[in-house]
């Protein structure tokens, strides 16, 4: 057998484009497949999400590569092995509050490592329906917590001061399991595009802080009524999550609904603890999270340790002084957090996954992809898509979508249009969900 030089990861991830060679690795293997990316039948911008690294975490969700002949293919192109003392264990992980983070999918696109903030790629984004939990976008303000799934416990603060103190088997066991497809997204997805027009802060969001899955776990209106609140509650209240998740003060993640939505039986707000089958990723809350279909992000509170009734919205800086809407005329010195209402509802959104800007389209006929989704559960009646900027329009045709009882529209609809496009020219592709 042929002796193979060795290199290690990090000289495999030197080699992430056309250009400077593309390699993959596979089990101890090294591979150089520039030369296939153009011939891969996936296409070869998925191929190249694997450049510099492992094919495993990709292909374990692609498993048309769970065939002989896909692995008698790639041994073509080994071009060297893995040295056999690489990636030896960070020494300064244990002082850094991140340390204890879960592992992630490489295939995310990071926008900040520490808190963890990361996207799903646009080219794989309206693949499926139910984004794959690796590939789902996270948010996190803070280190994510350990939580021991034994000893946790959820306090609910029932009336009159009684507290309800629930672990997880009491959480599953007492309340029906409930089921809701919702798609959750952050307030600043596509906030990049937002930039080009006029610069603003925070995470540069490209079109995949959002995503859609389905959730189980217990409704919240089950276990706030089980705590002995009522349908009704004269006056203005809201109901306030509390994350386990802390900053270096103390002080935890939180949010907050209005009590209506929190006990509305066609809200179908969740303490959940499934998403897509699973039980819930560390990134995505586990063991428990609330989800609030319809409303952004911030109020599904991850890691719930502690739910309380209160007249008032939750104290947090994230329902206070984050996460509200201004005028274009206000600024960061300017702004007065008090004068505006935390966002809940978000109004309609929609994006083209396919193709990229900037991509250079075969001539002939041309495949638009993208998403589209309401929040308030209002659904999508209509995608309209232009290739000339807006002057003229066609209508779409959903790929993929569930059919949603009336108002509680929750999950995204996937929508394709194919066009003839004459060779050499130039389209601006423009589309709105209606
Ligand atoms: C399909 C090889 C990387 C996504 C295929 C097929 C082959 C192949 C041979 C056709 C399988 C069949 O239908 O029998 C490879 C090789 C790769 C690679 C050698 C790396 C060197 C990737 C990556 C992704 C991906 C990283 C995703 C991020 C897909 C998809 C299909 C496919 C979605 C199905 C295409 C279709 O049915 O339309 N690949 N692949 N591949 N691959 Fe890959
Ligand atoms: N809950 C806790 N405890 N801590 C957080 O940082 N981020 C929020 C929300 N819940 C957050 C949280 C924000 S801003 C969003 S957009 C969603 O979680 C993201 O959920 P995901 O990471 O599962 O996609
Ligand atoms: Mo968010």
């Amino acid at each position: 057998s042929r002796r193979y030089p060795r290199y290690t990861r990090e000289e495999v991830g030197r080699h992430r484009s056309p250009q400077d060679r593309v390699w993959v690795t596979h089990g101890t293997d090294v591979f150089d497949v520039t030369d296939f990316v153009e011939l891969h039948p996936g296409g070869a911008e998925k191929l190249l999400l694997a450049a510099g690294g492992a094919l495993e975490p990709f292909w374990a969700l692609y498993a048309v590569h769970n065939q002989p002949h896909v692995l008698e293919l790639l041994r073509e192109f080994k071009v060297g092995e893995l040295s056999p003392d690489e990636a030896p264990p960070d020494p300064a992980a244990a002082q850094d509050p991140f340390a204890g983070d879960p592992p992630r999918h490489p295939g995310l696109r990071v926008s900040s490592r520490k808190p963890f903030n990361a996207e799903t790629p646009a080219e794989l984004l309206a693949e499926r329906f139910l984004t794959p939990n690796e590939l789902f976008f996270t948010r996190n303000h803070l280190p994510v917590p350990a939580v021991d799934p034994g000893s946790y416990r959820l306090r609910v603060e029932g009336p009159g001061g009684r507290v309800l103190s629930l672990s997880l088997s009491e959480l599953r066991s007492r309340f029906p399991k409930h089921e809701v497809t919702a798609t959750l997204q952050c307030a600043g997805n596509r906030r990049s595009e937002m930039s080009r027009v006029r610069p603003v802060k925070g995470l540069p969001w490209d079109i995949g802080a959002i995503g859609t899955a389905r959730w189980g776990g217990a409704r919240l209106r089950d276990v706030l009524l089980h705590a002995g609140f009522g349908e009704e509650r004269a006056g203005e209240w809201h109901v306030c999550f509390e994350g386990l998740d802390a900053d270096p003060g103390g002080a935890p993640y939180g949010a907050s609904i209005p009590y209506g939505r929190a006990v509305s039986p066609g809200a179908d707000v969740l303490l959940a603890y499934e998403m897509n089958g699973e039980e819930l990723p560390r990134d995505h809350g586990f063991p428990v999270r609330v989800v609030v279909p319809g409303v952004v992000g911030a109020r599904s509170v991850k890691w719930l340790g502690r739910v309380a009734v209160s007249a008032a919205e939750s104290p947090s800086h994230w329902q206070q002084n984050d996460y509200k809407g201004f005028s274009p005329c206000v600024d960061w010195d300017s702004v007065d957090y008090s004068a505006a209402p935390a966002i809940q509802e978000l109004p309609v959104q929609s994006a083209i996954t396919h193709p990229r800007p900037g991509a250079a389209v075969p001539p002939g006929e041309l495949t638009v992809k993208g998403y589209a989704w309401s929040g308030g559960g209002r659904d999508v009646v209509r995608v309209d898509v232009s290739l000339d900027g807006g002057r003229s329009w066609r209508v779409a045709r959903w790929v993929e979508g569930e059919r949603a009882a009336l108002g509680r529209a929750w999950a995204w609809k996937l929508w394709e249009l194919r066009a003839p496009v004459a060779a050499g020219t130039e389209v601006e592709i423009v589309c709105k969900a209606v």
